[in-house]
């Protein structure tokens, strides 16, 4: 079973990751990681953080020459703004005197500080938000990036692209996907369609004048899949579900679509499914509304999942809240913030779809290292081509 956990703070010394479940033999380098890791951080719209980290994996575990050994494997990745936060970050007892900041009392509208300082019983709000922080995601795309490494053994791509941000739409219906993927990876705000970029930038602009944040939405799409990853036989192996979930759990994620997603629901059942026809010894389809996915399996099409980011909660522009020990009202604002960082989530959506793919893929093929997977997986494909 493919697991993995992820550990430490925004502004802590390090975060640190541990994938469980990769088989042996698996080529790996951290030269390789380190490039999702830097698509992650760029973007139109980024803020100041972003200048001063430069996230690099550094593999502790589980790998050894190059290759998986079929242990867990551990990843760390170090914040380098830790040198500014030692004082406050400080994990030894008795640090709290030396601390040159003050406890935060002000949760921000948005974030998890309110609800998370209520639950977890925490009087300064700095205990929740730095692990509710969105740079946890660093290394979530460090364990993706180690997935898709494992899918590009068996020719299975995963890959993303910006569809909307600040409601301007890019428009792609007549591209390949080679073209998305190409043009996406050129764009400074991971959009296809070079117009509305253009126009995403000007808005994101408009909102950094306006001391304010832009959401959207990112469609990742994976090439390349076998029939029948997943299963229809219980909720919790639904390959659509896990997806969905995975996806919802990246932060200030608001909605999850897969295939025509919300549209479906306004169109006859005509219009909606793909038919299915038999050429070449194979069953096709002309049209993928349903996203690649049917009855929670993967129907051999595309698998193609959308994500809804919400505006990012930290922004300049003042919002009411109430102060946490006083109750007095206040305006909550920031020194720092991302105005847009919908591009990035796109890459962090690739990580976590990544995965879901990967734990699904080595529960149907099962197998401890790459050459028993191989065998597991050529054997499956044969029975499925002999139909
Ligand atoms: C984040 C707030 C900002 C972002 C951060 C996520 O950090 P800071 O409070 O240090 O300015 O830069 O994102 C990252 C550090 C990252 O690597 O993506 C938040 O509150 O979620």
């Amino acid at each position: 079973m493919l697991r993995y956990l992820t550990a430490g703070e925004s502004h802590g010394p390090t975060l640190t990751t541990i994938l469980e479940g990769i088989p042996a033999d698996l080529p790996l380098a951290a030269e390789e990681i380190n490039l999702d890791l830097a698509r992650r951080q760029r973007g139109y719209g980024r803020g100041g953080r972003m200048r001063i980290e430069k996230d690099e994996a550094n593999i502790v575990g589980g790998v050894r020459h190059g290759l998986t050994m079929g242990g867990p494997i551990a990843i760390l990745i170090a914040n380098r703004d830790w040198e500014n936060w030692k004082l406050t970050m400080d994990p030894r007892p008795g640090g709290r005197e030396a601390d040159p900041k003050e406890p935060v009392t002000r949760p921000r509208p948005g974030h998890a500080d309110l609800a998370g300082a209520l639950k977890y019983s925490q009087h300064d709000i700095r205990n929740v938000l730095e692990r509710a922080s969105a740079r946890e995601t660093a290394a979530r795309v460090a364990v993706g990036a180690v997935c898709k490494r494992v899918l590009r053994e068996f020719g299975i791509g995963v890959f993303s692209h910006v569809a909307a941000i600040g409601g301007i739409e890019a428009k792609t219906g007549d591209l390949s996907f080679a073209e998305i993927r190409e043009r996406a990876e050129a764009s400074e705000v991971r959009c296809a369609d070079p117009q509305a970029g253009e126009a995403m930038m000007r808005k994101i602009d408009e909102a950094r004048k306006r001391g304010t944040s832009l959401g959207g939405v990112f469609e990742v799409m994976a090439l390349n899949l076998p029939v029948g990853l997943g299963s229809y036989v219980h909720w919790d192996r639904k390959l659509d579900g896990r997806l969905a979930q995975a996806v919802m759990s990246i932060q200030a994620i608001k909605g999850v679509e897969i295939g025509l997603g919300f549209e479906g629901a306004k169109r006859f059942g005509v219009e909606t499914h793909d038919e299915i026809f038999y050429e070449e010894g194979r069953f096709v389809r002309r049209t993928n509304r349903a996203g690649g996915l049917e009855g929670g399996m993967s129907n051999g099409e595309p698998i193609i999942v959308r994500g809804a980011m919400k505006p990012i909660s930290t922004q300049y522009a003042p919002m009411a809240s109430v102060d946490l020990r006083t109750k007095e009202p206040f305006k909550a604002s920031i020194e720092r913030s991302d105005i847009c960082s919908v591009p990035a989530a796109g890459v962090i959506g690739e990580a976590v779809v990544a995965f879901e793919i990967a734990r699904a893929f080595l529960e149907k093929f099962g197998g401890d290292s790459l050459e028993e997977l191989r065998r597991n997986y050529e054997g499956y494909l044969k029975s499925v081509h002999e139909r």
